[in-house]
């Protein structure tokens, strides 16, 4: 786009009036006040807690004049509800947002403190499975570094993504207990709680003549606001994170603790508690598990009821709301807000149904991020209405109205009407919640140009052509402070040096990096900050794990959470192909590009096969590893528990970017805008944003291989045979025998026998349809590495021209698209 952005339009802010000296001072005096303890006395985490603190009490005055601003200016703003947000550390970000990196690591080093032992003692909060969750991060740091009034909305677990190990090479998993050193970037308000409802039954009650409807709860728990920091980049402001986290009642124990059953009412206790206690590690399938829908349920009732109480002055006409608000709901996680918000406009605001609905409709929008059928979230009725009742009364109500205009369009299509209710009746009566978003949303978007237009086309058709103009599309971005400021600090400096600064709020200032490309001092000068970033990486995969990367080897990445469809068993038989051709002679050690294959996932722990699939990975990392007729020209590095802190590694040493899904099923995918802008190239298929990626640095700098979506859908369509594939193609039935045969495990050929039979007679995601292509671009990827220079003018071309991957040009665009929420300046 060629608008200027709106980061641009900042009003200057001075430089902080902080001092090496008095920063200090406060340090030493949060190690008092704060911890209790003096410099001489105070422990590791003493000291991190401190400097955390400083850092922190440094932004409150920012803070507490936003909250007022915002409040004051009654402007339109956003309520993100995302049920994950993964936030990676925090300190260094808000170092950086403030300025303060360089009196921080001076005052801490006057105390005898490494400002890097502090960074490393942070636990990040993992409260999100993957990109959805690492979106939500992303946008909250775009919003406030574009000055748009916003609040994230969402939920404070007390154990995040698990922390996973291997034992034997097999996945298992620990409880991520983030918060026992304590978090000194929370503000805790259990003065503000707020009772959150939950079962019992509805009822009908004569008020002066008119009949209501109105919920008689069951239980309910409290939900405690946690406030959170989210300052802008060097502009000044700090937005505000809530998360909540439950708690269990007074009244509900009280009732108990009288009948004098003691064990009763700590159980009580812990089963309200539960609510906020653990994120659910399913990224693809839900289960419908009852706790996840209380979850829900807990956090957009307490957000929305924030919303009205804390952000309207009273007495604020509830129908200019639309002017006021606009929630976005990230998926359908946060979908049961919809009736919530009816239930309180009309059962509590006594206001008519009809309009209560044309305001809802206009307050809220939806975003979905998958294709994959079976993600789709649906909720049994029979539960829904157990925890609910009056909720699936109003979703009833909703889906009446809705169907009954669709009769009035399309005539008493029943097989239509069948396909587009919001209740399913098959396999179980469930209520469909991306139907019910779609139905109330004023806007639904994808999150890639291809992912908008299948999920218009494919996924939600009936609707695109009932409801003209409600779909769209905002390509998702990244935020360049996180994933290139802070994470290649060397390619920062090195684009700052040659641009100005300013890139960081404007990416597309990067495009002045094409002319560079050309610069062969340039080229030397990218080329030494890549090999850094590889031994940065290299002691960091040593002191953590015991890894010794080879020198001089190709770093080839694939780092994403473990599915079938992202086939990270193409990866595999990439590498497995690669092994068998050296020890089958047919290819010289000698001969091969060395590579460093790095692998960073984690599966679902109900996720059977791709469990096996880790397992598989790690076992013939082991033995390729330790083959000598390899001459180490092969390595498996597969670290475990990726998260962002590792990415923050990892993605800034890359060469090679695996994004390689099957066309169709990746969404957009983020991780692989990160690599680009960090100077990695692609080998990517047709899929998500990836197409948007070569669009942009064009076919010389990406490796673009498979099917596309079309092609897929003709080979389903004719009856796809995989096992026709391994028969015709002789690398390929080399690998797969090979992994058949024992070869990494021990000789016994049942343990990965499933993964082998589910490649020859299922193989969902046409791995091996696509292998042979796949093989192909790895060939030409190893004749493009050998070209040095090439390579390396390619890899900043993919920099200069992906500035349009920032996270500050999707938030304009839902800005100008779906929100229109001016920035406040
Ligand atoms: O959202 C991902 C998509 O797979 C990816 O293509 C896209 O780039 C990204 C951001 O739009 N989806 C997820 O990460 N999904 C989840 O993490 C998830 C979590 C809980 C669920 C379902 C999905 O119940």
């Amino acid at each position: 786009s060629s608008k200027p952005s709106h980061a641009l339009a900042l009003a200057p802010v001075p430089t902080p009036p902080s001092t090496v000296d008095g920063f200090v001072k406060q340090f030493l005096e949060n190690l008092n006040l704060e911890r209790g303890v003096t410099l001489s006395t105070a422990s590791p985490n003493d000291r991190y807690i401190a400097l955390a603190t400083t850092v922190r009490d440094f932004l409150v005055a920012r803070w507490l004049e936003d909250i007022r601003r915002q409040k004051d200016a009654q402007a339109k703003g956003v309520c993100y509800l995302s049920a994950e947000y993964l936030l990676g550390r925090q300190l260094d970000n808000n170092l950086l947002a403030t300025r303060l990196t360089d009196i921080a690591t001076e005052a801490l080093a006057s105390c005898g403190i490494d400002i890097d032992d502090m960074r490393a003692l942070e636990v990040e909060p993992g409260l999100g499975n993957g990109g959805l969750g690492r979106l939500a991060a992303c946008f909250i740091d775009s919003l406030a570094t574009m000055s748009v009034p916003s609040i994230g909305y969402g939920i404070r677990y007390e154990y995040g993504i698990f922390r996973q190990t291997f034992v034997g090479g097999q996945q298992v998993e620990q409880p991520d207990a983030w918060l026992t050193l304590g978090s000194p970037w929370e503000f805790a308000h259990p003065e503000s709680a707020q009772t959150i409802s939950f079962g019992g039954h509805t009822e009908t009650y004569d008020d002066g003549g008119v009949t209501r409807s109105r919920w008689v709860p069951g239980w309910n728990v409290q939900a405690v606001p946690y406030n959170y920091m989210v300052p802008g980049y060097h502009n000044g402001r700090v937005n505000t994170l809530r998360l909540w986290r439950a708690v269990a009642t007074d009244a509900f124990d009280l009732r108990i603790f009288n009948s004098g059953d003691y064990e009763e009412a700590v159980r009580a206790q812990t089963y309200a508690e539960n609510i906020s206690k653990v994120l659910y590690p399913e990224d693809s399938t839900p289960q419908g598990k009852e706790l996840r829908l209380q979850q829900q349920y807990f956090f957009v009732a307490a957000s929305i009821r924030d919303f009205l109480d804390h952000m309207l002055t009273p007495g604020f006409d509830l129908s200019k709301l639309p002017d006021r608000v606009i929630f976005q709901l990230n998926d359908t996680h946060p979908v049961i807000a919809v009736p919530e918000f009816m239930r309180v406009l009309v059962d509590e605001e006594h206001m008519e149904w009809d309009a209560a609905w044309e305001i809802t409709q206009q307050c809220f929008a939806y975003t979905c991020h998958t294709l994959l059928p079976e993600a789709l979230e649906v909720w049994s009725v029979e539960l829904l209405g157990r925890l609910l009742p009056r909720h699936l009364e109003i979703i009833y109500r909703i889906n009446d109205a809705f169907l009954e205009e669709v009769r009035e369009r399309f005539g008493d299509d029943e097989m239509r009407i069948r396909n587009m209710s919001i209740i399913a009746e098959f396999p179980e009566r469930s209520v469909r919640m991306a139907y019910l978003a779609t139905v109330a949303g004023a806007k639904v978007n994808g999150v890639a140009e291809l992912h908008s237009q299948l999920l218009r086309e494919k996924v939600l058709p009936d609707f695109d052509e009932f409801y003209p103009g409600k779909f769209t599309n905002v390509t998702n971005g990244v935020t360049p402070r996180r994933f290139l400021r802070l994470a290649n600090p060397g390619l920062a400096g090195l684009i700052t040096d040659a641009l100005g600064a300013g890139w960081t709020v404007d990416l597309e200032r990067l495009r002045g990096l094409e002319s560079f490309a050309e610069d062969p001092e340039f080229r030397a000068r990218f080329a030494e900050v890549k090999a850094a970033n590889k031994r940065v990486l290299s002691d960091v995969l040593r002191a953590r794990d015991g890894f010794e990367v080879s020198d001089g080897h190709m770093l080839d990445v694939m780092v994403k959470r473990l599915h079938e469809y992202k086939r990270q068993m193409l990866k595999v038989l990439h590498i497995v192909t690669s092994y068998e051709r050296i020890v089958s002679g047919r290819v010289k050690a000698e001969d091969v590009q060395g590579r460093a294959f790095i692998f960073g996932a984690k599966a679902a722990p109900g996720y059977a096969m791709a469990k096996r699939i880790i397992h598989l990975i790690n076992a013939v990392g082991e033995v390729v590893n330790n083959d000598p007729r390899v001459e180490g020209r092969l390595q498996v590095l597969f670290p475990p528990n990726y998260n962002v802190t590792l990415a923050e590694r990892v993605i800034p040493a890359a060469d090679l970017s695996e994004q390689i899904s099957l066309a169709g099923k990746e969404a957009s995918g983020t991780g692989n805008m990160k690599f680009a802008l960090n100077g990695a190239l692609t080998i990517g298929t047709d899929d998500g944003a990836n197409v948007e990626i070569r669009e942009l640095v064009g076919d010389d700098n990406f490796f673009l291989f498979g099917m596309t979506e079309p092609e897929v859908e003709e080979l389903w369509t004719r009856g796809y045979k995989p096992a026709e594939f391994y028969q015709q193609d002789e690398d390929l039935r080399r690998a797969i025998d090979l992994i058949a045969s024992g070869a990494f495990s021990n000789g016994d050929r049942t343990v990965f026998e499933p993964i082998v039979s589910n490649l020859l007679y299922d193989d969902r995601f046409m791995v091996l349809a696509d292998y042979a292509s796949y093989i192909r671009a790895q060939d030409r990827v190893d004749a493009a590495y050998a070209d040095q220079d090439a390579w390396t003018k390619a890899a900043i071309l993919n920099i200069a021209r992906c500035g349009f991957f920032s996270s500050d040009r999707s938030i304009r665009d839902y800005i100008d698209r779906i929100w229109h929420t001016p920035p406040m300046l």
